[in-house]
């Protein structure tokens, strides 16, 4: 099976046959990670970068998300009895307060897509529960999302929180959502800012030193 087939359905948003594909890919024989490589980081690539060059918007996005998660959902299982390794951990959630998800939804699928592991706490994410999600799961990143000028300040207190455990050194920190700027992301001392998914993919590999 060409796996360019499947890369095609994700970006039009046909999340049946994203499905079906990618089980007949594997009854075909054909290596879940390449069936994630060649189909669904593929195509999630691509929707990506339309997205960054404004030729798809949101709604696009969201549906070939939703695409990329029914491909998922028929290959974690094998990944998870193969141990496929992973590029990284990350935990991410809505900053306190803040019940804005769509975006930081983006980013996880995105990430996902990427190679990532996503633990996602979800949404009004307060420091306390980040802090015990960095025990708990000991990721290479906590990233955090804000929507709102009022819970974007409740970054500064998960970082704040995270130094107080002495857990700040183990975990790169990445923030984003529309109210937060590169010079917010300084202010905060976070490690990484990105203004967009695709961004914050790029940005996460270049903070981890992978290609
Ligand atoms: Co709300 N809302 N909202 N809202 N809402 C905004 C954010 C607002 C700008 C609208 C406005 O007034 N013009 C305004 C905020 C004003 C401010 O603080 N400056 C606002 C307000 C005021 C509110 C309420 C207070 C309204 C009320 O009840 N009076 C309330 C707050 C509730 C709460 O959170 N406690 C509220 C509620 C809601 C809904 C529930 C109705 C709904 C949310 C639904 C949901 O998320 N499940 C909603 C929505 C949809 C919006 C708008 C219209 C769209 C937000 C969105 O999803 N954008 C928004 C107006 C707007 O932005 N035009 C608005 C699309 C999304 C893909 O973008 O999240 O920025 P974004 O994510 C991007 C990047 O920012 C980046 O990548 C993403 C993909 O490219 N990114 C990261 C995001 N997180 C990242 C993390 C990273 C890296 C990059 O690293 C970890």
């Amino acid at each position: 099976m060409d796996l360019k087939e499947i890369a095609k359905n994700l970006i039009k948003g046909n999340a049946a046959t994203v499905e079906e594909l990618t089980r007949i890919a594997i009854n075909q024989g054909i290596a879940p990670q390449k069936i994630l490589d060649e189909g669904l980081i593929a195509g999630m690539d691509t929707v990506g970068r339309k997205f960054k060059a404004n030729e798809i918007y949101i709604p696009e996005v969201l549906v070939s998300a939703k695409a990329m998660y029914a491909g998922m959902n028929v290959l974690k299982p094998l990944f998870v009895e193969a141990g496929v390794q992973y590029v990284g951990k990350l935990v991410i959630g809505t900053a306190m307060g803040d019940l804005h998800d769509i975006g930081k939804n983006l980013v996880s699928v995105m990430m996902e897509g990427a190679g990532f592991e996503v633990i996602d706490l979800g949404v009004d994410i307060s420091p306390k529960k980040f802090v015990g999600a960095v025990k708990e799961h000991n990721p290479k990143i906590v990233g955090m999302s804000a929507l709102l000028t009022t819970t974007m300040l409740s970054m500064k207190d998960t970082i704040e929180a995270l130094e107080h455990e002495n857990l700040r050194d183990k975990v790169i920190i990445m923030v984003g959502g529309a109210p937060v700027t590169q010079s917010y992301a300084d202010e905060i001392g976070a490690d990484g800012y990105a203004d967009d998914a695709r961004t914050a993919i790029e940005k996460a590999k270049e903070l981890l030193g992978i290609e």
